[in-house]
């Protein structure tokens, strides 16, 4: 062979060897299945420069193993709770945006009839995963689960598992170089192993039949079948039971008629639905409701519903951390319902599956949103196809949940013909994989003169539901008399005012027109007078003000109010709620 063929070959070669293993399709339901946790105290190493590849950190090796000097050991080093972001974990570890190496050991019996999967529910920002020793896949995305099916690699007996976990932000990350909101880095959600026949329930939607309240709608999908295959979905409460055959991929679809109580924040009924097959049975909580606009109407049931709402990142300020447990989800859903609340905003990514969950058990319906915030690289060939991702992983996790309502694409992206067409593109995406719900996306792009604004962006012809975020009294002067100020929204669509807001320091008190104070009551003040201006929003269907809690962002520089917390919760960092809050509240009480 000629030496240039040589080198081209073992060039094509190093090339595929580097090539990323891209993640697979993740299972539906996880806590429904024979799953063992992963979580606790993962053994780490601190890799600011990045090095660890290059010193194959994922082998593990030992200076008397490899034959001479290993510098690296996760022997006796620092241990980091899994789930759980690192900022919090470690003083050192406040500001750090690079790569932690986690590293966990379990012990394994592999069954000839069983399949086995690891699953991530989360972990910030870019994942690459070793079993080993060996490479196994990777994931980008820091909201959403991956997993990797491993039973032909797993060992009888002792094995590790490595994650190099980076959270470095960069112009072509979604979310890219700047939002208001802390970079939590880490495995900042569960991991599990999950067990499986070789043939398994591995996916399923059931929700009720488009237009109908009688009828349900199911798809199911079996793995590794190769045939056709039995599959039965029962609602044992209600007598329904329907068993049949799936094509030779594994895959079924069909109504039946059912009589179900609808879900409602009123009444958030849920049933237990089985589904099963010869080898695998499945068993998950599911509520059945509709959710449609008629001109600028919206209906839950067919009946026109308000949505009164607020905003929340997935964070415990009191903690300083990113949420992950279930008491994590109680505690900031039981103030969302304390509000008087029956919706709410996850904002700006997908929340963990636990506080989805419990939403829908407490009769909370939600708006999801994957984390196109502001300045996302549209003209960059490959975002369209990460935020589709995106997209897909938000929907195939939540796809039964009924509580979830809306899916939001993005949020204040600036209006241009790449923003555009990559908008577009998503919300086509979304609506493919999911017509039952409806999308929607929060603009802030308008026109506005002293005493109007008029919504200009073209992507608001293109979703279901409008949102639209204005800071009148923070950002923005009142020009007028909140009153007087008319809204233009040139679409007969429902219409979310997705924000509004201002500052305020808990226990600052002062006068009620100076801003500048950063006390409680010009933030009343300015619920007050935004409140008075809602009559003016054509086709308004709800509200969700900027924010439930204070929450943490580099973003927010001023010394004396803020020390890196935005300001704008109607609840304090420490949890004491601030005079808006009251302000709020008796709006929403006022509301039938
Ligand atoms: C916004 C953003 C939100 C910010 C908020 C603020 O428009 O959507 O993420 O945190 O304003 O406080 O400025």
């Amino acid at each position: 062979m000629k030496k240039t063929s040589i080198v081209c070959l073992t060039v094509c070669l190093t090339l595929l060897l580097h090539l990323p293993v891209l993640c697979q399709p993740f299972m539906t339901n996880v806590a429904g299945r024979d799953i063992r946790s992963l979580d606790g105290r993962w053994e780490a190493i601190v890799d600011l420069f990045d090095r660890g590849e290059v010193m194959k950190v994922y082998k593990n090796q030992t200076a008397e193993q490899f034959g001479r000097f290993v510098e690296y050991s996760f022997d006796r080093g620092i241990r980091l709770e899994v789930p759980g972001d690192w900022n919090s974990q470690r003083p050192e570890l406040k500001y750090y945006e690079s790569t932690i190496w986690y590293k966990r050991d379990f012990d394994y019996t592999p069954s000839p009839d069983k399949r086995l999967f690891i699953y991530f529910g989360a972990s910030n920002y870019q994942t690459d995963l070793y079993l080993n020793g060996e490479k196994i896949g990777s994931h980008e995305g820091g909201f959403t689960p991956f997993q990797f099916e491993i039973g032909d690699k797993v060992r009888t007996g002792h094995n590790f598992i490595v994650a190099r976990v980076n959270s470095r932000r960069s112009p072509l990350s979604i979310p890219a170089m700047i939002y208001d909101w802390w970079n939590y880095g880490g495995i900042t959600r569960s991991v599990l192993l999950i067990e499986t026949p070789k043939k398994f329930i591995e996916d399923y939607t059931i929700r009720l039949a488009p237009g109908k309240t009688d009828e349900i709608y199911a798809h199911v999908k079996i793995a590794g079948s190769g045939t056709a295959e039995k599959a039965t979905v029962s609602i044992p409460e209600i007598g329904l039971s329907t068993t049949v055959s799936t094509d030779k991929n594994g895959e079924a679809e069909f109504t039946a008629p059912a009589r179900l109580t609808l879900w409602s924040p009123e009444n958030p009924k849920l049933y237990t639905v089985e589904i099963s097959t010869l080898s695998d049975t499945i068993r998950e909580q599911i509520g059945f409701r509709t959710i449609s606009t008629e001109g600028g109407k919206l209906l839950l049931n067919g009946k026109p519903v308000f949505l009164k709402g607020v905003n929340c990142h997935d964070e415990i300020p009191q903690r300083m951390g990113r949420a992950f447990s279930e008491a994590d989800a109680r505690m900031l859903l039981s103030e969302v319902k304390a509000l008087g609340c029956n919706f709410l905003r996850l904002t700006h990514y997908p929340a963990s599956e636990e506080m989805v969950r419990m939403a829908e058990r407490m009769g909370i319906m939600l708006w999801e949103e994957v984390p196109l915030w502001q300045q996302i690289a549209f003209s960059d060939p490959g975002t369209l196809d990460k935020a589709n991702r995106m997209v897909s992983e938000m929907v195939a996790r939540d796809k039964n949940r009924c509580a979830i309502i809306l899916w939001s694409v993005s949020n204040e992206t600036a209006p241009g013909p790449d923003r555009n067409r990559v908008l577009g593109e998503m919300i086509r995406h979304c609506r493919m994989l999911d017509p039952s719900r409806l999308i929607t996306s929060a603009f802030s792009h308008t026109q506005s003169t002293p005493t109007s604004l008029t919504l200009t962006d073209p992507v608001a012809g293109l979703v279901d539901v409008i949102g639209i975020n204005k800071y009148y009294g923070w950002y923005i002067p009142w020009k007028c008399s909140p009153k007087e100020l008319v809204w233009n929204v040139p679409f007969d669509k429902p219409v979310i005012f997705s924000e509004f807001g201002s500052e305020a320091l808990y226990g600052k008190h002062g006068d009620p027109n100076n801003a500048t104070e950063w006390n409680e009551e010009y933030q009343a003040r300015n619920y007050r007078d935004n409140i008075a201006m809602l009559p003016n929003i054509p086709h308004l269907v709800g509200t969700t003000p900027w924010v439930l809690f204070d929450f943490r962002s580099p973003y927010r520089m001023n010394g004396e109010y803020q020390e890196e917390w935005n300001r704008k919760g109607l609840i304090s960092d420490k949890g004491h709620r601030k005079m808006a809050w009251y302000v709020l509240k008796e709006y929403y009480e006022s509301i039938p």
